[in-house]
């Protein structure tokens, strides 16, 4: 028997740094009620999608850095947020800036969430592929400082057993590597919910051409639900943002690689797809039964070391 879940990706425009945690809820809540109404069931949210992408700006003063940062969640401003979902009975992934207190040291992560149908959260990721920079790089036309105001995750790439099927997440970079995917193909995943801040040009390379940028964040995400038999919804946060233009291309992406819906504006947009969830099976039991093909043996340097090494 098919187990179709209606998900939806939500996608979002620009959020200026004068925009208020309210004013960006008050969006996210639209999004939600017009996603009910199309049926769905389950909305991806962007990465950091309570701010502007702030680790584009180098800045030395931790007050302002942690202005950035959610201090609990759901806070006063994002309770609306998960009330409205659990009222619509419809389930989020929401990814945003953490300030965890732990042992009297103050960790800053990039983190997304899973909340359920009822409003509790389901699970956590802190992302563990963090790209860029600590310090600032003068040739650089805007910084990208997440190596700056993030630790690396310390969760791993954990998949959860919630709203019928078995969840995981990642964070934007974290879709380029395809360790992400196979780690959660290892815990059967079925559905990989991801965020993403993309800017549409290179920082380091000025000859990139914007629809090869795109070509890679589609094939990467489509790679790793095929060979993972997994569904993906993969969500920008597009636009022209405080002088950078991010990337759109939001996606739904089947256990087969294929696209089966994409978002075509800068803008606040949804799309939506009815997703069986049994249809990463086949891919599972064939081609990408894991226990039947996999050659651990072999594999070894992938976790013995991070660099290349290449022969004499
Ligand atoms: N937010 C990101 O992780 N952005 C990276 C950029 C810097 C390459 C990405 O992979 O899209």
């Amino acid at each position: 028997m098919a187990r179709v879940i209606t998900v939806a990706g939500a996608q979002m425009g620009p959020i200026a740094r004068g925009e208020t945690r309210a004013e960006v809820v008050e969006r996210m809540v639209a999004l939600l009620r017009r996603a009910h109404e199309r049926g769905a069931k389950l909305v991806v949210f962007p990465e950091l999608a309570l701010t502007t992408f702030f680790p584009r700006w180098y800045m030395e003063d931790w007050n302002e850095v942690d202005a950035f940062f959610e201090k609990e969640m759901p806070g006063p401003d994002t309770q609306r947020l998960f009330d409205t979902a659990r009222d619509l009975g419809i389930g989020f992934y929401l990814g945003y800036a953490e300030h965890e207190h732990r042992d009297g040291v103050l960790h800053r992560f990039n983190t997304s969430i899973i909340v359920d149908f009822e409003g509790r959260i389901a699970g956590k990721y802190r992302k563990v592929h963090l790209p860029g920079h600590t310090d600032f790089e003068g040739h650089r036309p805007w910084q990208h400082l997440e190596k700056r105001y993030f630790e690396v995750g310390d969760l791993g790439f954990p998949v959860f057993r919630t709203m019928g099927g078995i969840m995981g997440m990642c964070l934007c970079n974290d879709r380029r590597w395809p360790e992400t995917w196979r780690v959660m193909g290892m815990k059967g995943v079925e559905l990989v919910m991801l965020g993403y801040n993309t800017p549409a040009a290179n920082s380091l390379s000025a000859t990139e051409p914007p629809h090869v940028r795109m070509m890679h964040n589609h094939i990467t995400v489509q790679a790793g639900c095929y060979q993972n038999g997994t569904w993906a919804v993969s969500v920008a946060k597009a636009g022209h943002e405080d002088g950078c233009d991010l990337m759109g291309g939001s996606i739904i992406v089947a256990p087969s690689g294929e696209i089966v819906a994409q978002a075509h504006t800068l803008a606040d947009e949804l799309i939506v797809y009815d997703a069986d969830l049994d249809e990463g099976r086949f891919n599972k039991t064939t081609i990408f039964n894991f226990a039947a093909h996999r050659r651990p043996e072999v594999y070894g340097i992938i976790t013995e070391r991070a660099g290349m090494i290449e022969p004499d």
